[in-house]
C-alpha cells in the first residue's frame, strides 16, 4: 500500500491527511498498552526521588559485575535496565550533551545505570565528567579484543579492496566503522558489565530528546511483554547492504526452526516480491530492547551465520539492518513497539508526537527542522522515505 500511495503522485497535503488518518486508526492498537503504564509514572517518580539520595555513583573506574538483581519485578521503582553507549574519548562533549538530554527529559526521575563502552581505555577526564552528569551509576568497560577487529575467517585483503570500492559511500572506506557495526550486531551484551541486566536503552553522542518521557520505556516493554522498541524507521542505502538479504534467506532455509511463525518480515520485503530486501530498518541509534532476545539461541545462530558470510567486511552492513531483520524474522511481530510519543532527534531525522495535546503535555520542543537544518524534517514518519507504513503493513499481515 505504501508504494502504491507513493506512486500516485498525489499532492503532499492529501498524502499527509491520509497518513495522519491512518495513524489515528492504527494508534488505537497501542493506546491500551500505553494507558496501562501511565498510572505508574507518578508513583515511580516519587519512589525514585526518595531512592536517589543513596544511589549516587562512586567507584566508576572499576569494571566490576553490577550489583543489580535479576528479578523481573521493579527494584526500588526501577526496572532491571541500563542505558548503554559506545563512544570514543574525543566524543566527550557531544556525549555530555546527549546525557544532559536524557537526564532532563527522563533519567533525573529514575536514576538508571549507564554502561559506557570503548575499544580503547577511557581517559580519566572522560570517566570523571561523564560520571558527574549521570544520575544513576556510571560504569565504564573496555571492549575485549575478540569483539573488535577481524575474525580469523576474514580475508583482510578482500576487506581492504571493499573499502576502496566503497570509498564514495558514507563510512564506506572506514575500517573502524565496520568493527563498530559488527560489535553492535553481535557482542555488546556479552560484556560482563551487562550480565545482570534485562533491558537496555541505547544512546549516542549528539542526539536530542525533544519531549519529556513520562512513561518509563523499560516499564512499557516489561508490562506489555514487548521486546524491541524504536522511534525511527527508514531505508538503508542499498549499496551497503548488498548480500544481506541473500544471507538472511540462506539462514531461513538452513534454520527454519528459528523463524517465528507470527513474524514481521513483511517489514523488510518489497510488495509482492519475497526475493528482495526493501532496505527498511529501525534506526538503532535509539533502541530500547530486551537483552534476552539478543542472548537467545536464535539470534546467536543468525549473527553467526551473517558473520561467517563476511558481509560486515566485504560489504558495509550496519547493525541497524542486522537488528531489524533479526527482530522482524525471529520475534513475534506483536513484540515490536514504535515509541511514537518519544521526541527524538539524531541528525538529520526526527520523531515527534503527532498529537498537539500530547506535545503540550510532554513539553515538546521539536524544532521545525526545515527552518533550522534543510536536510531534516519536523516529523520523519510522514516522509516518503520513512518505513513506518511498512511497519504497520507488517503488523497487519496474517
Ligand atoms: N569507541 C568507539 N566508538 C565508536 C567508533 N565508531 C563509532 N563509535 C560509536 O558508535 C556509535 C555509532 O557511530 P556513529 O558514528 O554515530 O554512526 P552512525 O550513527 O551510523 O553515523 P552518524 O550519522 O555519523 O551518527 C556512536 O555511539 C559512536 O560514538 C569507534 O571506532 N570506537
Ligand atoms: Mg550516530
Amino acid at each position: 500500500m505504501a508504494r502504491n500511495l507513493r506512486s500516485l503522485h498525489l499532492q503532499p497535503t492529501i498524502i499527509t491527511i491520509i497518513v495522519i488518518f491512518s495513524f489515528v486508526l492504527l494508534g488505537k492498537f497501542y493506546s491500551g498498552s500505553v494507558n496501562k503504564v501511565n498510572s505508574y509514572s507518578e508513583e515511580a517518580n516519587h519512589e525514585n526521588n526518595v531512592h536517589h539520595a543513596s544511589t549516587r555513583i562512586n567507584e566508576n573506574h572499576r569494571v566490576d559485575l553490577p550489583e543489580v538483581d535479576t528479578q523481573e519485578v521493579p527494584h526500588n521503582g526501577r526496572e532491571n535496565a541500563t542505558f548503554i553507549t559506545l563512544a570514543r574519548n574525543e566524543e566527550l562533549e557531544a556525549l555530555l550533551q546527549s546525557i544532559d538530554q536524557v537526564e532532563k527529559r527522563f533519567n533525573k526521575n529514575h536514576h538508571y545505570d549507564w554502561v559506557f563502552f570503548n575499544d580503547n581505555d577511557f581517559t580519566e577526564e572522560f570517566i570523571q565528567r561523564v560520571s558527574e552528569r549521570v544520575s544513576g551509576e556510571a560504569k565504564f568497560g573496555k571492549i575485549p579484543d575478540q569483539y573488535w577487529g577481524y575474525p580469523d575467517f576474514i580475508d583482510q585483503k578482500k576487506a581492504a579492496d571493499t573499502r576502496e570500492r566503497m570509498k564514495d559511500v558514507i563510512y564506506g572506506s572506514s575500517e573502524s566503522y565496520r568493527f563498530m557495526c559488527r560489535y553492535e550486531s553481535g557482542f555488546f551484551w556479552k560484556h560482563p558489565l551487562m550480565d545482570n541486566y534485562r533491558y537496555y536503552w541505547r544512546v549516542e553522542p549528539d542526539i536530542k530528546f525533544t519531549c519529556d518521557i513520562k512513561d518509563d520505556p523499560f516499564r512499557v516493554l516489561r508490562e506489555t511483554g514487548k521486546k524491541y522498541g524504536f522511534t525511527l524507521a527508514l531505508y538503508e542505502i542499498p549499496f551497503v547492504v548488498g548480500g544481506l538479504w541473500d544471507a538472511t534467506r540462506e539462514f531461513m532455509e538452513k534454520y527454519p526452526e528459528y523463524i517465528h511463525p507470527h513474524n514481521a518480515i513483511r517489514f523488510a520485503r518489497l510488495d509482492g516480491d519475497d526475493q528482495s530486501y526493501n532496505n527498511c530498518h529501525f534506526w538503532s541509534n535509539f533502541e530500547v530492547a530486551d537483552l534476552d532476545f539478543f542472548r537467545s539461541e536464535a539470534y546467536e545462530a543468525y549473527f553467526n551465520h551473517l558473520d561467517r558470510s563476511g558481509g560486515f567486511f566485504y560489504d558495509r552492513w550496519g547493525d541497524a539492518p542486522v537488528h531489524s531483520l533479526a527482530v522482524s524474522l525471529l520475534m513475534d511481530r506483536n513484540d515490536l513497539h514504535w515509541f511514537k510519543d518519544v521526541g527524538y532527534y539524531h541528525p538529520p531525522f526526527q520523531n515527534c508526537p503527532v498529537d498537539p495535546v500530547v506535545r503540550q503535555e510532554l513539553n515538546c520542543e521539536c524544532p521545525n527542522i526545515p527552518d533550522v537544518d534543510p536536510g531534516s524534517w519536523y516529523n520523519f514518519a510522514f516522509e516518503s522515505n520513512s518505513c513506518i507504513m511498512d511497519y504497520y503493513i507488517a503488523l497487519g499481515r496474517e
